[in-house]
C-alpha cells in the first residue's frame, strides 16, 4: 500500500468535512468557556485591552473546588475602539434558526462593573437587521441572573434593513450580545464590565410545554393501561 494513502485519505476527508463541520446553529448547543477560549465571542481586536476573556473560575455553577469558565466582556465608555458594549460572533451562532427550531436563547449575566447594564441580542441576517424587543436591566453587584430571551417576531424589532423575520432568521450571518437602553445592534457607549455564561439556543416555553405535556400524557396513558392489565379500572 503506499505508505502516503491514509495522509492523502485523512486529507480528502477533512476536504469533505469541514465545511459540512463549520459553524452552524443547532438545538441545545451551548458555550459554557470550559474549553478555555472565548467560544469565537470578540469585538475585532484582539490586541484591545476591551478584547472578550476567559476568565478560568467564578462562574454561576463555581463551587470553588470545580471552577466554572465564563466570558468577560468589559467596555471603556469613551469614543472608539471598546466604548461601547458590544462583543459579536460569526461562527457557531450562524446559519438556520427557523429550520433548526432555535426559537429562544438563554443565558446568565453578571454585572461586575460600576454602572447598570441593559442586555439585549442583536442579529443580523439576509437583508436585515433584528434586536431583542426586551432588554434585562443589571445594577451593579447583580450576582448571576439567567435571562431568556424570545426570538419569536413578536419579541425582535426591526433596526436596519427591508429582509422579513422569516428570511433573516434562515441565514443569520452575525449575533451580538450588548448593553442598550433600547433595542440595537450596537451598543451604548458606557463604561462596563459583564460576565457571561452558558448562551444557549432553546425551543420556545411552548414547545417545551407541549414536550412536557406530551411526556406527562404518555405517563398517565401508561397508568391506565398498566391499570387495565391488573384489572384496577
Ligand atoms: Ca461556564
Amino acid at each position: 500500500m503506499n505508505k502516503f494513502l491514509p495522509a492523502i485519505r485523512l486529507c480528502l476527508f477533512l476536504l469533505v468535512a469541514l465545511p459540512l463541520t463549520a459553524s452552524a446553529i443547532f438545538l441545545d448547543q451551548i458555550d459554557d468557556f470550559t474549553e478555555g477560549t472565548t467560544n469565537n465571542w470578540t469585538i475585532g481586536n484582539p490586541g484591545s485591552p476591551f478584547a472578550p476573556i476567559n476568565v478560568p473560575s467564578g462562574g454561576p455553577f463555581d463551587t470553588g473546588e470545580s471552577p466554572d469558565a465564563f466570558l468577560e466582556l468589559s467596555s471603556s465608555g469613551v469614543s472608539g475602539s471598546g466604548g461601547k458594549l458590544t462583543t459579536f460572533n460569526t461562527s457557531q451562532w450562524t446559519g438556520d434558526y427557523i429550520g433548526s427550531g432555535v426559537t429562544g436563547i438563554s443565558a446568565y449575566f453578571n454585572n461586575t462593573g460600576s454602572n447598570p447594564v441593559t442586555m439585549r441580542l442583536g442579529f443580523g441576517g439576509a437583508g436585515a437587521i433584528f434586536g431583542t424587543q426586551h432588554g434585562f436591566t443589571l445594577t451593579p453587584g447583580s450576582g448571576w441572573q439567567e435571562v431568556t430571551f424570545s426570538l419569536s417576531a413578536s419579541d425582535l424589532t426591526l433596526i436596519s434593513g427591508s429582509g422579513s423575520f422569516e428570511q433573516t432568521f434562515a441565514d443569520i450571518a452575525e449575533i451580538r450580545i450588548l448593553s442598550s437602553v433600547n433595542p440595537a445592534f450596537s451598543g451604548d457607549q458606557i463604561a462596563a464590565t459583564v460576565g457571561v455564561d452558558n448562551i444557549a439556543a432553546i425551543p420556545e416555553p411552548s414547545s417545551i410545554f407541549l414536550l412536557l405535556a406530551g411526556t406527562a400524557g404518555l405517563a398517565l396513558a401508561r397508568r391506565v393501561k398498566d391499570k387495565k392489565s391488573l384489572g384496577l379500572s
